[in-house]
């Protein structure tokens, strides 16, 4: 499968890192990433590669998980019974979406072909200032695609993943919007004070994006809390993740992994612990 067929590569020459036009890319990205740890390729993929992409997610969608249970809090793991109520362990909200996960995109699909075409990783690296970017470890939820249905929607939540690219297959015809706030917890601090401002509805920090069929997003979902609001319109949203680590090895943890996709990393049992991450936080 050629790229060519997925990426416009003429917009955004990923595979000639010497080139004006890549340098040019490179320097808006880190500009967006620093400002607010997000950032937007219009158009990143050609009608081709949008169409298939679609095609894939459109006939895997008998397959998408749904979570029995329906409420999460931001770390999308359990509460802490030593905390108090209102504390952010112990605010649970709705989430209602669906994943088509990893394990359905064989070898031969758009979007595997995508996820591992190797220039696309380098030229995340760059813009991320790494020398070296890792492939999640996780082979269930390393890529995956989020479904929201009309009424659904995906409460506020912070990723496990360092990085993530999304790529907006179909957007809602209306509500469906992405929002988050950028770097709110770092490495070492959870600043609990301020994700409960966020969750009593204080929207200062608050931004919302504005995507199109076939834009790139670059997001750091670990350290931006983010939702995705209701479905509002009458037809399905759905977006393409694909997760990067800074380390090698990390995979959700079993809990998290099974609540949202139903399944766990049946080839790594006793992964998904502190000792993978690159930081101390809760999931
Ligand atoms: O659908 C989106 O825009 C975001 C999904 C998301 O945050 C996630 O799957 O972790
Ligand atoms: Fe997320």
């Amino acid at each position: 499968m050629n790229i060519k067929n997925i990426v416009d590569l003429i917009k955004y020459p990923i595979d000639k890192p010497d080139s004006a036009e890549y340098i040019k890319i490179i320097n808006r990205v880190k500009a967006g990433l620093k400002d607010g740890g997000c950032a937007v390729l219009p158009n990143f993929l050609n009608s081709s590669g949008l169409d298939a992409l679609v095609t894939e997610a459109e006939s895997r969608k008998p397959y998408a998980y749904y979570s029995p249970s329906k409420l999460c809090n931001i770390y999308l793991a359990k509460g802490n019974p030593d905390k108090p109520s209102d504390h952010p362990q112990n605010v649970f909200m709705e989430r209602t979406n669906g994943f088509l996960t990893a394990d359905l995109f064989g070898k031969d699909t758009y979007a595997y072909t995508l996820y591992h075409w190797e220039p696309l990783r380098k030229f995340l690296a760059v813009c991320l200032g790494k020398d070296e970017l890792y492939i999640y470890a996780d082979p269930v939820s390393n890529m995956i695609i989020n479904l929201c249905k009309p009424g659904q929607t995906f409460n506020w939540h912070f990723d496990t993943n360092d990085f993530t690219i999304t790529f907006l297959l179909k957007g809602a015809k209306s509500g469906g919007h992405f929002e988050y706030v950028p770097g709110l917890r770092t490495k070492y601090n959870e600043r609990f004070e301020e994700v409960k401002k966020v969750l009593n509805g204080d929207r200062t920090r608050v931004k919302r994006l504005k995507l199109t069929s076939g834009d790139l997003q670059f997001f750091l979902g670990r350290f931006s809390l983010h939702q995705v609001t209701h479905n509002t319109g009458t037809t399905d949203r759905m977006l393409l993740i694909q997760s990067f680590t800074e380390v090698p090895g990390v995979v959700g943890s079993p809990e998290r992994v099974k609540n949202l996709y139903g399944r766990t990393n049946i080839d790594y049992p006793d992964m998904g612990n502190e000792k993978t991450r690159s930081d101390i936080l809760l999931d």
